[in-house]
This record gives structure tokens, C-alpha cells and sequence, in this order.
């Protein structure tokens, strides 16, 4: 039988108030990885995530904690605290990291969200083991955070943390941001569990989504399943937040497209190891006149692919050159223990073996692909090096990657081939944008990008490049914690400023 989101016995929301955080982030993976240096001695590295980037000055500034699990399967350790930050780990065992993290997680949530690109699986043993560990970050956040805290819980794998939290803490202001889309109405009913993860989700003050579109789709679903959405006009017509109404309490909902580190990166991309480093690459690449690139994990999604399929087809139509021609796919390992990942790995590499063995000479074959992961510095020089980037995914929240070509072309060089189904499409207008599903479309975007003249480029570029050097991922989560600092839970003042999505605004049926 299904497990509800309730208070676990015995607890009364007093007991729980027992930390120093006024800022606390939940989210699946703390910001640490394991290292066992030669000597044996384990070492916390830092992994260099966006996110952490943009939380660490906000973290450091209000006495800090991050909850999350730190990767290891049924290991008590807690990681030391990063300056400023205090940890909290929530350990997993090998169990619940199949069923909770592989299997709800990324073979049940990940698909369906995605436009069930792949069929999403649904078994009631991952729903309980997902109810659990949801249940223990939820107490872990409830015995950092201090009295009134703010806490920011992150994505897919955590949804019914909200109201998990609230029920042990009323007193705590709650936010929740999803990185992945959020789907339409049609897809979301299949969820069997569906009432309780937007219930789960209405635990928060603030729900923020890449695009006003998943906001859209939530507030929908929010209206049918939890039946008390606000119906009424506009008040502040010029914010783009919608409202529900729970109870007495106001969840608002509302867009909060995420970015990266663009200055940073602006900066690294201009700094003379990288750039000699990049002209190392074309050379190592034997000159050729178009270095094409993607930079995925390796995920089904991300329409890998999608742009093998168009270079094979327009080698084979003689509309790119072989000889001129080198593509580069960097993947990195992704979910290597849920099945559909190991099939889709196995249909990529069968492609670019093709591809190889059908136009690559010897010592020169047109796709190189790496399935690995590379130093940031590496990456950054690949994205100097490339004339043509190509981001190809079949449904993608966001897609940093586009954002982070773009951000390291100061020299306005090169020509992005984007996804109309990437969330980075809606900011990234000058792109060469295509339909993923539409093969000849995407073939004719790659030919054009790749005869670009100079001056196009440029100008495309520099449109690309003011819209992502002045909307940084700082900017981002300055715009969500502001918007959740405003929220009262006395209705009248927290609807100040905001936009109800009504009937008709949005161009749906809520
Ligand atoms: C989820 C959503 C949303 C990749 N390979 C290497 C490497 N990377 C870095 C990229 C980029 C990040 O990983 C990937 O971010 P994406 O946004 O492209 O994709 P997801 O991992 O699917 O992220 C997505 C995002 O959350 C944020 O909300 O945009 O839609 O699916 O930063 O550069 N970094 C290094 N070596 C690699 O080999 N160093």
C-alpha cells in the first residue's frame, strides 16, 4: 500500500527545532565527493556545481547548511562542513539508492516529466522507498535549520519534501525549484501517486520552474487535484507569478529560468592557457575547417542521437565535407545501472561507429567521441574550439551547456544549433533553432550554421551573448529568494504584485 506524507509518530514540530541554519539547502547530492588520496587518507573535494557557485555567497552570509546524500551507498560518514557551510548528510543503502534514486527517481519521475521519451515505470515498492527517504531529508533539514529559517529544497527526486517539512516545522519559509520540465496535464495523470506529489509540492511558499509553461502545467494540476486554486483576475499585472490558495495558506508559483557563472566563464574562455589549449585542439584535429561539438551527459533526453543521425545523413548527401569535417560527442557516464541508459548507450555508439566506418579515414575519423568525464579548463578550450555547437535534446528543463558556449565566445565566434524543446530556446532567440523530431530540419540548421558568414555570426552571437552575460545564475537565485522572502502567509499582502494565471492568459484551459 502507498505511504502518505505525514508527520512521523511520536514528533511534535517543537522537537525539531534544533539547529543554527537561517539558510538551508536541501537537495538529492551535497556539494562533496568522496576522494581516497594515495596515502589512503579520504579527502572531500568540493564539486564545482552551478548551484553551489551561485548559493555559496548567500550560504556563507547567513550561517549556511546543505542536506544531501554524499554518494556513497550505505556509508555513515558525514563530510566535513565547507567554510561557512554546514553539512548534513543523509545517508542511503544500496537499497534505497535502487529504488529511491534509480528507480522512482530516474526510471519513473525522469521519463515522465521528459515527455515519456522512454516509458516511465511505475512500481509501488520504489513509490514507499521514495515516501522514506523523502521522509529523512525532510527530518534532516528540520534539525538544521533554526527558528523561521529559509529553506530551498531542489528537484525531481525530492517533491514531497515541502510538506513533509512543514508538518515538522510551520514555522519554516519553504521554497521549491524543479530543473527538469514539468509536464502537461495528459502525461502528469498517469502518475499513480499523482495527489500526493503536488500535494508534496504545496508543502512550499514558492514553487519556481524553468518556464512559464511548467508553472502553467502545475497550476493546472494543482487546481484539479488539491481543488482549491484561486480563480480571480490580475493584481500587479506586470509579474508573471501565479497563486494557489491551500487552506489559508498562498503557495505562489512562478518561472525562474536558471543560468550559470557567465562572467566567470567569460573570463576563464579569454585567458591565454585557454585559448592556446583550444588552438591545440584544432591542431591535434588536424586543422579541419569545422570542429562540430556536444557536451551531454549521456542521457536519452539530450537527442545525442538526434544529431548523428542529421551529420550522417548530410555526409551522405554530400552536404558537409568528411574530409573537412570533425565531430566532436563528449558524454558524460550518466546512469550507467537503469536499463534504458545501457540500451541507449549501446544505439550511440553503434552510430558513431557507423558514421566511422562508413566516412572516417584512417587516423581521421569524423566523430571522436569520449565517454568520460573532463576537467572543467578542458571543456572550456572545446568550447573555444568549436565553430558549430550542437544542443539536440528531445525535451531538456533548461540546458546549461547552450548558455555556457555562448558565455565563452567573447571573440563572437561560432554558431549554436539549439533544441526548440530546450528551456534555454525561450532566452536564446538568435540560436539556430530546430524541431529535434524533424530530421531534415535539423539537418538544414547544421548546413546553415556551418556556412554562416562571418558577419552573421557575429551578430547572432552578440545577441546571444547580452541576454546570457546579464541573466547569471547569481541573478537567478537573487530572483527566487527574493520572490520567497516577500511571501507572507497573510493572503491579502501576499498577493501583492502578483499575477493570478487565470482562464485565457495562458493560452491553456486552467
Ligand atoms: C539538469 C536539467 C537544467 C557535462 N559534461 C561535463 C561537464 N558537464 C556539465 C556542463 C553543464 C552540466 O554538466 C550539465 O547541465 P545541463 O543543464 O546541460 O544538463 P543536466 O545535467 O541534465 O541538468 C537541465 C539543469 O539541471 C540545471 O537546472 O538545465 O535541463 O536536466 O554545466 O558543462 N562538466 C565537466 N566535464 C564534463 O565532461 N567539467
Amino acid at each position: 500500500m502507498a505511504e502518505s506524507a505525514e508527520v512521523p509518530d511520536g514528533g511534535t514540530p517543537a522537537d525539531h527545532i534544533s539547529g543554527d541554519a537561517q539558510f538551508v539547502v536541501v537537495a538529492n547530492r551535497l556539494p562533496v565527493d568522496k576522494e581516497i588520496l594515495p596515502d589512503g587518507t579520504v579527502h572531500w573535494k568540493r564539486s564545482p556545481g552551478g548551484l553551489v557557485t551561485a548559493l555559496e555567497p548567500i550560504l556563507r552570509e547567513k550561517t549556511g547548511a546543505w542536506v544531501g546524500w554524499s554518494g556513497i551507498a550505505d556509508s555513515d560518514d558525514n563530510p566535513d562542513d565547507i567554510p561557512g557551510i554546514e553539512i548534513f548528510a543523509v545517508p542511503l543503502s544500496t537499497r534505497e539508492i535502487a529504488e529511491y534514486y534509480e528507480g522512482f527517481s530516474n526510471a519513473t519521475l525522469w521519463p515522465l516529466y521528459h515527455d515519456v521519451i522512454v516509458k516511465p515505470e511505475y512500481h509501488r515498492e520504489w513509490w514507499n522507498t521514495y515516501v522514506e527517504v523523502n521522509r529523512r531529508f525532510a527530518e534532516k533539514a528540520a534539525q538544521a535549520a533554526a527558528e523561521g529559517a529559509v529553506v530551498w529544497v531542489q528537484d525531481y527526486q525530492l517533491q514531497l519534501v515541502p510538506k513533509m517539512l512543514r508538518m515538522l516545522r510551520p514555522d519554516l519559509k519553504i521554497g521549491f525549484f524543479l530543473h527538469i520540465p514539468f509536464p502537461p496535464v495528459e502525461l502528469f495523470m498517469q502518475m499513480p501517486w499523482r495527489t500526493e506529489i503536488v500535494e508534496g509540492l504545496l508543502g512550499a511558499d514558492l514553487i519556481g520552474f524553468h518556464l512559464p509553461g511548467g508553472a502553467q502545467n502545475f497550476l493546472f494540476l494543482a487546481r484539479r487535484l488539491a481543488g482549491q486554486a484561486t480563480s480571480k483576475g490580475t493584481i500587479g499585472v506586470r509579474s508573471r507569478f501565479g497563486v494557489v490558495q491551500v487552506g489559508f495558506r498562498t503557495v505562489r508559483v512562478g518561472a525562474f529560468p536558471i543560468s550559470i557563472d557567465s562572467g566567470d566563464l567569460d573570463t576563464k574562455s579569454k585567458s591565454k592557457e585557454i585559448r592556446t589549449r583550444a588552438a591545440e585542439i584544432r591542431a591535434e584535429l588536424g586543422n579541419p575547417k569545422t570542429i562540430m561539438l556536444g557536451v551531454d551527459r549521456l542521457d536519452y533526453t539530450k537527442g545525442i542521437d538526434v544529431r548523428l543521425k542529421a551529420l550522417s545523413e548530410l555526409l551522405a548527401e554530400n552536404r558537409l565535407e568528411a574530409s573537412e569535417t570533425v565531430m566532436i560527442q563528449l558524454a558524460t557516464p550518466s546512469r550507467e545501472r537503469v536499463d534504458s541508459y545501457v540500451r541507449m548507450r549501446a544505439g550511440i555508439e553503434q552510430l558513431v561507429g557507423n558514421i566511422n566506418g562508413s566516412y572516417g579515414a584512417v587516423g581521421h575519423p569524423v566523430v571522436e567521441y569520449l565517454h568520460r568525464p573532463i576537467p572543467r579548463d578542458e571543456l572550456i578550450a572545446f568550447f573555444v574550439a568549436a565553430d558549430v555547437m550542437l544542443v539536440t535534446p528531445l525535451r531538456d528543463g533548461m540546458n546549461l551547456v547552450a548558455k555556457e558556449y555562448v558565455a565563452c565566445r567573447s571573440d563572437l565566434g561560432g554558431a549554436l544549433v539549439l533544441s526548440e524543446f530546450t528551456g534555454a530556446a525561450a532566452e536564446l532567440r538568435t540560436a539556430y533553432q530546430a524541431n529535434p523530431y524533424d530530421l531534415e530540419g535539423v539537418k538544414d540548421a547544421i548546413e546553415v550554421a556551418v556556412e554562416q558568414t562571418p558577419q552573421e555570426g557575429r551578430r547572432r552571437m552578440r545577441a546571444l551573448r547580452r541576454q546570457v552575460l546579464a541573466h547569471d545564475v547569481a541573478k537567478w537565485a537573487e530572483s527566487f529568494l527574493g520572490t520567497l522572502d516577500s511571501t507572507t502567509q497573510t493572503a491579502p499582502d501576499a498577493n501583492r504584485g502578483v499575477h493570478l494565471v487565470g482562464r485565457g492568459e495562458s493560452g491553456q484551459d486552467t
